[in-house]
């Protein structure tokens, strides 16, 4: 899963990656680590060579929006943008005399700007589609996909007429997938990141909370943090991390904060591989089937599927370990239908 930090210039951007990268970043890319304190316990048991958390991949590398005159977006960072699984937005929230901003701070303003900036180009490929499709006899013909495309363009031009972004819709299978196809920008999920100053770090103010809760509202998720503060203790060493992270009330870290709003934002489980060898957290979109996960250990595994084993992480964790549920008869034997469950244990049998 790729999630692509995006905003204004001086919003805190390459801060907020600097504090979420500690250790695991290169460059402007990195793999967080999703904390899952199941997945450390199933480690502790199994003690296997090799343990391989579940990471979220975050990258700084897009251009920032451009503020005042001109347009928004640069046309690399819309080829980019579009790309990602996911578009983190870090709006800025704090004021400093030293790192000078394009305007005055308006947190709310540039989640407009940015979310209205998305909509109109997506209204752009919509409108150039719709004027190309005219002269298309198939989309008069129901059941041809230029057919669909036309209606379902005809849907969206209104809706993005009135500034609602794509992601907002409730869309058929067949319409998720035509957007995915043309991989438009109002449709990404997206995760918005209100940068606090210091004084908010731990609690931010009623201000930030309302917008916070309005985002909520309409479907976004978004975390408050102060992505200076966050830096900083991400360079200490664990037990200081835990003592700055108390000192300003804050129960975990800006990276445990936005993997979780990833999560929920693209719908994400976890499973688990525990092998002597390696044992291994996956993310998996909710709702897949024991196949896809199988895929996405390794295509060949899929390939080769006979049966998932599977245990439930609660009858792991009451058994003790994966030989005991089995001699408790809590291991099951699943098809390539059966849709994982968070926490599930998966052993997949395979003619590979
Ligand atoms: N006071 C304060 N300054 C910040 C915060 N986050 C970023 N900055 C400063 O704002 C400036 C721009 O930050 P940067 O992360 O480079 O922004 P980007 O352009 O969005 O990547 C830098 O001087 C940062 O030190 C914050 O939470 N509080
Ligand atoms: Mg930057």
């Amino acid at each position: 899963m790729k999630v692509g930090l995006i905003g204004f210039q001086a919003a805190g951007k390459t801060t907020l990656f600097q504090a979420v990268a500690a250790g695991a970043g290169k460059g402007s890319i990195a793999a967080v680590r999703v904390p899952d304190p199941r997945f450390d316990r199933i480690v502790a048991q199994v003690r296997p060579k090799k343990a391989t958390p579940a990471t979220v991949t975050v990258t700084d590398d897009l251009d920032d929006a451009q503020g005042g005159t001109g347009r928004l977006f640069t046309q690399r960072f819309l080829d980019e943008a579009r790309k990602l699984d996911l578009l983190l937005h870090v709006v800025r929230a704090f004021e400093s005399d030293t790192a000078p901003y394009h305007a005055e701070v308006d947190p709310q303003r540039d989640i407009s700007t940015v979310e209205d900036e998305l909509v109109l180009t997506d209204l752009q490929i919509v409108e150039n589609r719709l004027e190309r499709l005219k002269k298309s006899p198939n989309a008069r013909t129901p059941g041809t996909p230029d057919y669909l495309d036309r209606v379902f363009f005809e849907r969206i031009r209104g809706e993005l007429e009135s500034g609602r972004p794509i992601r907002a819709l409730e869309l058929s299978d067949e319409e998720a997938a035509i957007a995915r196809n043309y991989q438009f920008l109002s449709a990404k999920p997206m995760v918005v990141a209100v940068n606090v100053g210091e004084k908010e770090a731990g609690s931010p103010g009623a201000k930030v909370r309302a917008i916070i809760d309005r985002l909520g509202e309409l479907g976004t998720q978004a975390f408050a943090v102060s992505a200076e503060v966050e830096m900083e203790i991400s360079q200490l060493d664990a037990e200081a991390q835990r003592e700055f992270l108390a000192d300003y009330g804050l129960e975990e870290p800006a990276s445990a904060r936005l993997v979780r709003a990833v999560y929920d934002a693209l719908g994400l489980i976890t499973f688990f591989t525990a092998g002597e060898n390696e044992t291994r957290a996956w993310a998996l979109r909710r709702g897949s089937t024991a196949l896809k996960a199988a895929d996405t250990i390794h295509s060949d595994i899929a390939r080769g599927f006979i049966r998932a084993e599977v245990v439930s992480y609660a009858d792991w964790e009451a058994a003790g370990s994966w030989e005991a549920a089995v001699a408790q008869g809590r291991m099951r034997l699943e098809g390539k239908e059966y849709v994982v469950q968070d926490g599930d244990l998966l052993h997949i049998r395979n003619k590979s």
